[in-house]
């Protein structure tokens, strides 16, 4: 009795710490890594030991005389895991196009030897990163033809000098994309964000939204906070649909993910992820850029979105088509979307009374 007394303040602690270590653990890693980690469920990646990006794919020289008659498999038996990835020099479009020869009009690309089972959209948001785009499409290509998906790439030009809005190119890169064909899933891609593990696969949860960037360099390879949704994402169109796509009303950095975050779960849904131990990506290092500075209503805007997300997405969308051109390597859609509207600043409003 005298000895379970004694014990028990220490029992406690020990108690207390192991809860908090391991909610500690839950936050920085992903429920789902760590329950692989514990229980084995995934082999660990040892990411000293990388291959490159186009090992395998000269597998798949086309044989004229070779008849498609079946399903790729569910997964593709040419997959190599870790990938070297180098950030530092933007490969020129010419030897992308060589080094891709299958890869057809407007990024069009489908297995040779068998249907493609995911028939996937990626949409990258872009302004003014031409070299990013470069270095993006060059490991881009090679990674996607691996997973052997049936896949095209967009890219959403934003025209004009108005303020970026990543949110707004995504919802018009849906729109557009969905008249090219049935897609299975749409991909919401930064252009800076590098996958370095092609077992990371670009297709969608049936289910739930899914989170694939879950670990980049720049946060240390883990999430930067538990609700994170922001580099790349996979929602199938319908998932896109319940939750009226992205907000428009986004103009410069930060916000807009998280107001994705919020309607998924505003809208009955949950969100899935890729475990941080193959959700990693490498970011391409460069300043912010002008015409994208940080938007200083977003705290305020978050505070609406309950209120605001059934009218603010694809049920608002509008815009104006500039271009659509099928460039060797990807789809081009170039749009003016509009300004930011101005809004009382409270320095403004200070002046005013
Ligand atoms: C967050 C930003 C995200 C951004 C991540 C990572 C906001 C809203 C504040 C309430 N969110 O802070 O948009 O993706 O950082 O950089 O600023």
């Amino acid at each position: 009795m005298f000895l379970a007394r004694k014990d028990k303040p220490c029992f406690l602690v020990c108690l207390a710490v192991s809860q908090l270590t391991f909610i500690l653990l839950l936050y920085r890693r992903g429920a789902s890594s760590v329950f692989q980690g514990i229980f084995g469920a995934y082999p660990g990646w040892d990411y000293s030991k990388t291959q490159d990006v186009y090992t395998n794919l000269s597998l798949f020289v086309p044989d004229s005389e070779a008849v498609k008659t079946q399903y790729c498999p569910v997964k593709s038996p040419i997959l190599v895991g870790p990938l070297t990835i180098s950030v530092t020099k933007p490969p020129s479009l010419k030897k992308i196009q060589l080094k891709n020869r299958y890869v057809q009009s407007g990024g069009y690309f489908s297995p040779r030897h068998c249907f493609g089972r995911y028939r996937t959209a990626v949409i990258i948001p872009h302004r003014n990163r031409e070299s990013h785009l470069r270095t993006l499409l060059y490991y881009l290509h090679p990674f996607l033809q691996r997973q052997q998906l049936h896949y095209t790439i967009f890219v959403v030009h934003q025209a004009g000098n108005a303020t970026f809005n990543r949110a707004k190119l995504l919802n018009v890169g849906v729109r557009e994309a969905l008249r090219y064909d049935d897609w299975d899933c749409l991909i919401s891609h930064d252009v800076d964000l590098v996958p370095e593990n092609d077992y990371n696969l670009y297709v969608c949860d049936d289910l739930y939204p899914k989170h694939l960037s879950s670990a980049m360099d720049k946060f240390q390879y883990s999430l930067p906070y538990w609700t994170y949704f922001g580099g790349v994402s996979a929602l199938t169109p319908d998932q896109f649909m319940k939750i009226n796509g992205f907000p428009n009303t986004y103009w410069g950095w930060g916000g807009e993910d998280d107001d994705i975050a919020l309607r998924i779960r505003l809208s009955g849904m949950s969100m899935t992820r890729t475990p941080l131990n193959l959700g990693r990506y490498k970011m391409i290092p460069h300043d912010r850029d002008s015409g994208n500075e940080e938007n200083s209503h977003r705290h305020n805007l978050l505070r609406n979105t309950r209120l605001n997300w059934r009218d603010d997405g694809m049920n608002s969308l509008d815009f104006h088509l500039i271009s659509r051109e099928k460039t060797l390597l990807y789809t081009n859609i170039t749009v003016d979307i509009g300004d930011a509207p101005v809004m009382p600043t409270k320095a403004r409003r200070w002046q005013f009374f």
